[in-house]
């Protein structure tokens, strides 16, 4: 930073006052403190007096100033806040203050981004409001701390060593939620262990909450089903069975006697082998409103998964949440909210939106995200993520009519984790972003993934304009780059068995037929793609007539979802000219340059970058370009096979 841009900013942060101590405002000053003294070199003290250069936080109960000085809060609901530089006795202070404490929280990070990415400015008015009230993070931890689809360590919740040792990267875990807005989350993997709920479990979790809550964020556990039967010992986990829902209500009175604030539970019921109310003959809302009832009187939330795909075998998979739970829309207790994944499969480089956005309007929807990359090459890969939530947030439902991205659509977003034990959180340093991005476009829905990544740019590499632009540029390219090598033109599930590493089309001997990527690309000697138009499995009437009108017809469907919804003969004409095979080649070699092209990005920047974090980005991408080579070589030699079609020219035959 230059040293006049410096000294401008010291004068802007001379001293802090807050009047009233509380564990969120404390936590706010030690931010503030800890941020301005490490950015700036001088750390404001804290003062009960303004003078000139103070940053003056509170809510109107916590200053009287704030009170009194007619700022406008309402509309502000609990977590928004104001920034605003005002002349109070002659003194410039920054206000940051709002109606609850943990929207000051939030304003204070507010105000250090700022500071960090060199965008404060002299004159602060600043209003924002986050855009959903639920912000959350799922971790699929399991209670032994291993993680499932997991590639950062191990689990941070340290069960063994819980209650009692209280891990200060607990501390810092909920720091870095709150500084992007998150406020829940689930601690506990929703392929779920019933044990979390038991006495022994919930006083460890309590003390979890217990560092969380001045940070805002509310502890949710995934609730097993049959807990009932497992820890009860009741024959039965009927929900409309009287003795069942008395244990639930118990179970939830407990947990609300050691944990006031506990969120609720997640619940995957009756999904790929989880127990649920259809064992019972009874539906997801039978299910799903039991819970409710016994956490309604302590105010808690019940949130329902609607990735289930087992009800009517042989139905596309791509259709079963939507017309399982698209009847029941209307039949829910208030407080169950229904958890959607994005797309309708599962997590893939790309999916169109899924059909559920806008088809529940008398259910409160939290679109579900992977923040960890199961299907984009794990920790290793460069795919910043920000691009496709992007995508998705703004996919018009055209429900109740078009003009409604599926932003307008949602109650919350959830993510699940990316973080770890690592020393780096994430696995890798580039994953750190998305954990970063998930969090931002959870609050504000419209905020362009390129800034999501050039803020997360400036704070985590630098300010330098040669630094900024290139890693950004790098950013923005990459998940196209993963889509290309791995499953372009709407292709999808073509991973390898479980642990969904590496290319595997060609696999077709699994247990259950709509788990095999041959299901899913349907190539043969005709063509390729899985047609979900009317003359396939229809699956495109589940969104709006506007909408389907469109992914039906091959002139109107884009490029990237044309193989998710057409079957197309190998030589049938591309927009770009090119016959299908020629543009399914090229795409696949398209995907390896642009690692390449990351590659030299990347390696333009040495000396810019500390030599720890530059060398291990360098052989990520390494292990990047390598493995993209091995899915476009893999993937053509065996679509070759099958279509009897020679690779283009132009295209590297595979080694
Ligand atoms: O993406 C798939 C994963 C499973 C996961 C499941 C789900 C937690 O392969 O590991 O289980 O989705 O979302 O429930």
């Amino acid at each position: 930073m230059e040293n006049s841009q410096r000294e401008a900013y010291v004068r802007q942060a001379q001293s802090i006052v807050e009047t009233r101590s509380s564990p969120t405002l404390n936590a706010a000053v030690a931010e503030l403190q800890r941020g301005i003294g490490g950015l700036l070199g001088a750390t404001p003290p804290l003062r009960r007096d303004l003078s000139d250069g103070a940053i003056l936080i509170g809510t109107p109960a916590s200053s009287r100033v704030i009170a009194g000085i007619g700022l406008k809060l309402d509309g502000l609901g609990s977590d928004g806040f104001l920034i605003r530089s005002v002349n109070l006795s002659g003194n410039r202070v920054t206000v940051i203050a709002a109606n609850d404490e943990v929207g000051v929280l939030y304003g204070t990070f507010a105000f250090l981004r700022q500071l960090q990415t060199h965008r404060l400015a002299e004159t602060l008015n600043i209003r924002d409001v986050p855009a959903s009230r639920l912000r959350m993070l799922d971790h699929w931890d399991n209670l032994d701390r291993t993680v499932e689809r997991g590639y950062s360590g191990f689990s941070l919740w340290d069960w063994q060593k819980l209650p009692r040792w209280r891990d200060p990267r607990y501390t810092d875990y909920a720091r870095a939620n709150a500084s992007i807005g998150i406020n829940a989350t689930v601690l506990t993997n929703v392929n779920a262990d019933a044990q979390v709920l038991t006495p022994l479990y919930l006083a460890k979790v309590a003390a979890l909450a217990d560092v969380f809550r001045p940070y805002g964020i509310r502890v949710f556990l995934t609730a097993r089903f049959s807990a009932p039967l497992e820890l009860g010992g009741l024959k039965t986990a009927d929900p409309v069975d009287p003795k069942v829902r008395a244990w639930w209500r118990a179970k939830s009175d407990e947990i609300y006697r050691i944990i006031p604030d506990f969120g609720g539970f997640l619940v995957k019921a009756n999904s790929e082998g989880q127990p649920g109310p259809q064992d019972y003959a009874r539906t997801h809302a039978d299910g799903a409103n039991m819970l409710a009832e016994a956490l309604q009187p302590h105010g808690g939330t019940v949130i329902w998964r609607a990735f289930v795909y087992a009800a009517k075998p042989g139905e596309d998979r791509a259709k079963q949440a939507f017309d399982e739970f698209r009847p029941l829309d209307g039949s829910f207790r208030p407080n169950v909210m229904l958890q959607v994944k994005n797309g309708p499969i599962d997590f893939q480089p790309r999916e169109p939106f899924h059909p559920l956005f806008g088809a529940m309007p008398r259910t409160p929807v939290v679109l579900e995200a992977q923040i960890t990359k199961e299907y984009l090459g794990f920790a290793t890969h460069l795919a910043f993520l920000g691009t496709m939530w992007e995508e998705v947030l703004k996919a018009d439902t055209c429900r109740p009519k078009c003009g409604t991205p599926v932003a307008d659509t949602i109650a919350g977003m959830a993510g699940v984790s990316n973080v770890g034990t690592d020393r780096n959180w994430t696995g890798s340093q580039f994953d750190q972003a998305n954990w970063y991005a998930f969090g931002r476009l959870a609050w504000d829905h419209g905020l362009p993934a390129r800034e999501a990544a050039e803020e997360w740019v400036r704070m985590t590499w630098g300010n330098d304009p040669k630094v900024v632009e290139p890693i950004v540029g790098m950013m923005m390219g990459s998940r196209q780059a993963v889509v290309n090598y791995m499953t372009p033109l709407g292709l999808h599930h073509l991973m390898a068995t479980g642990h969904h590493y590496g290319p595997g089309p060609w696999v077709n001997n699994l247990e259950r037929a709509d788990w095999n990527p041959t299901y899913f690309h349907k190539a043969a000697k005709d063509g390729i793609g899985f047609d979900r138009t009317k003359s396939g499995s229809d699956a495109v009437a589940q969104y709006s007539p506007r909408v389907a009108g469109c992914f039906s017809n091959r002139r109107c469907v884009p490029d990237d979802y044309l193989l998710w919804f057409h079957h197309v003969g190998w030589d049938e004409r591309m927009r770009s000219g090119r016959s299908l095979w020629g543009e399914l080649a090229f795409r696949y070699d398209d995907g390896v340059s642009r690692v390449q092209e990351m590659r030299r990005t990347w390696r333009a920047l040495q000396g810019e970058i500390d030599a720890e974090r530059f060398n291990e980005v360098d052989a990520f991408l390494g292990i990047q370009e390598a493995e993209a080579r091995w899915w476009r070589d893999a993937s053509l030699a065996y679509f070759s096979n099958v279509s009897g079609r020679q690779l283009p020219e132009g295209v590297q035959p595979p080694a």
